[in-house]
């Protein structure tokens, strides 16, 4: 037997940093490699991202459970993906693909398949004896890799803090760094300055979802002035060392009905339109320099107005929910104009493959690229590893806090030191 095919598979239900259920899997292959992966899981999720499976049965884990789908997901899998050769991640993930027969994995489940297909490149990476970042820069041959440039979240609201403020993320982004050990010393600076503020006007400094502060601002702009004096008091100069993304995560506040984005906060209902003059100005009174999801993922004319009326102004317009890491979705947007960057999230699209072909579209129509972890992580560093290989350019991984958002940023590290690559410079920095 050729020592790079699959020989078994085993699927399980761990946990995630939410305490809810998700799925783990281990590949074996016939040399004895093993690689190993378990998948994370969004709360603010859009509807277009591919589908993940839950057991439903209320008496285990809320609802949340994952025992009955990883074992209907071993039995479907295990038979079809024997003797497929780890080295052809292609084809195994075309065979997973295969398998389920659905566009948006919801037979097997997404979640199984994601594990199953990232196992597979760790049992790959193994039996060639490579790190895993250098076993994936195989899979994307021409791509330089790079160190990518983190955009860290301080302050959280949205589906990510109860609703306790109107825009999910606040993020620090070191765009004066010049290497990421000094990115990561400059964000966990102006992380503990934003808690230690907190601390002083008697808010509450606990942590959110993905390890960021929850201060339950009224308005943007409070949460925006608190981020400029935290990098102020970090002693680093907002906009020129340390700038400002946000992620206003809109799917989230559009009412259908009304048309319209209902700031529950501020007690405010704002159409496209208006939400649009909003953000414009928000970024042009803060040092703000990447926006993502402004609008609903089905709002396209407000997306489409909006990139032109940023025009040539150097600002990032990034689709997490809008293009929900899905090739289709994507070619429809740098065919119309539409932002100029999108988020990759490996769960959004359901396999290794899926989402390099979504980042080589990204590549070849110049929009950029920004890895993301997920508000429900595990200790798995998949993605630390898949920035560096594709040359991402930008990773947002959550706050500088906790296990599993440190266990990426910490392998980011190892592999500045093992690798000496160069830090990505960002690319809409400004003038
Ligand atoms: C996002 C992500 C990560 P979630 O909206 O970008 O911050 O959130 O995983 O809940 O979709
Ligand atoms: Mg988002």
């Amino acid at each position: 037997m050729n020592p790079s095919r699959i020989a078994s598979l085993k699927l399980r239900q761990i946990l995630d940093s939410r305490g809810r259920p998700t799925v783990e899997a281990d590949v074996i292959l016939h040399d004895g490699s093993l690689g190993r992966a378990s998948v994370p899981s969004g709360a603010s999720t859009g509807k277009y991202e591919v589908r993940e499976l839950r057991d439903g049965d209320a008496e285990s884990y809320e609802s949340y459970g994952v025992q009955s789908v990883v074992a209907t997901a071993l039995q479907a899998c295990e038979g079809q993906m024997q003797g497929v050769d780890a080295l052809d991640q292609t084809a195994v993930d075309a065979t997973l693909r295969w398998i389920d027969g659905t566009p948006d994995l919801g037979r097997v489940g997404a979640n199984p398949i994601l594990a199953l297909s990232l196992a597979t490149a760790r049992a790959a990476a193994a039996h060639v004896r490579q790190p895993l970042h250098v076993y994936l820069r195989s899979l994307v041959p021409g791509v330089a890799p790079s160190m990518p440039m983190p955009m860290t979240n301080i302050l959280s609201g949205g589906a990510h803090a109860g609703g306790g403020m109107d825009f999910q993320d606040f993020l620090a982004m070191p765009v004066g760094a010049t290497t990421y050990s000094q990115a990561l010393e400059w964000i966990a600076r102006v992380r503990s300055a934003a808690a230690r503020l907190m601390a002083q006007e008697g808010r509450v400094t606990l942590l959110a979802d993905e390890g960021g502060l929850s201060p339950g601002f009224e308005s943007a702009e409070q949460a925006l002035t608190l981020m400029v004096r935290a990098i102020e008091a970090a002693r680093l100069r907002p906009g020129h060392d340390m700038a400002i993304t946000i992620d206003v995560a809109a799917s989230q506040l559009y009412v259908e009905e009304q048309r319209c984005y209902h700031l529950r906060r501020a007690g405010r209902e704002l159409t496209s339109d208006a939400m649009m003059s909003y953000v414009f100005d928000l970024c042009g009174k803060y040092p703000i320099v990447s926006v993502e999801d402004p609008f609903d993922q089905d709002d396209w004319e407000a997306w489409q107005s909006f990139t032109r009326k940023l025009g040539d102004r150097s600002l990032q317009l990034v689709g997490d929910d809008f293009f929900a890491t899905n090739a289709q979705r994507l070619a429809s947007g740098i065919e119309r104009q539409v932002a100029n960057a999108v988020l990759i999230k490996v769960n959004q699209n359901g396999t290794l493959s899926g989402t390099l072909d979504v980042m080589a579209l990204a590549r070849k129509a110049g929009y950029a690229t920004v890895v993301s972890a997920r508000s429900g992580e595990t200790e798995d560093s998949f993605i630390a590893d898949l920035a560096v290989a594709t040359g991402a350019g930008q990773i947002k991984i959550g706050s500088v806090r906790n296990s599993e958002r440190q266990s990426k940023y910490n392998q980011l590290l190892r592999i500045e030191e093992e690798a000496g690559l160069t830090f990505a410079a960002f690319m809409h920095k400004r003038r």
